[in-house]
């Protein structure tokens, strides 16, 4: 039985072509980001004198996935203040934060107002 032949090596590279600064290695460069970052929306709450406290604190948590505590202090701040944000999110969903909050308002009677406005 003939011996087994080695596999023979590989047929040797030609040459790494030089690069201008002599060294044979190559760069990557980072390209730059094509897209932008979206524009951003905050959705601001407005005070007035007759939705219930515990509503907007229900708001708060419900459609801005605040805790109570959060609510509760955002909330006061509107109070106080005359108005105050509950969060910064891209134009659509901030937009349909906006409905919802007036859609709930209406269904319970209730005049509180919500905008958003460019961050
Ligand atoms: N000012 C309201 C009251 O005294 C409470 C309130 C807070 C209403 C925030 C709206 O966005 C608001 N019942």
């Amino acid at each position: 039985m003939p011996a087994e032949t080695p596999p023979s090596p590989p047929p040797p590279q030609p040459p790494k072509p030089e690069l201008p600064d002599g060294s044979g290695s190559v760069v990557a460069e980072r390209k730059a980001a094509r897209t932008k970052p979206p524009r951003m929306y905050q959705v601001v709450l407005l005070n007035d004198d007759f939705t219930p406290m515990e509503f907007v604190v229900m708001v708060l948590q419900e459609y801005f996935k605040l805790d109570l505590e959060t609510s509760t202090q955002i909330m006061l701040k509107i109070h106080h203040e005359g108005r105050g944000v509950c969060g910064v999110f891209t134009k659509d969903i901030a937009a349909t934060k906006v409905e919802l909050v007036l859609a709930a308002a209406r269904r319970y009677g209730h005049p509180l107002q919500c905008i958003m406005e460019a961050a």
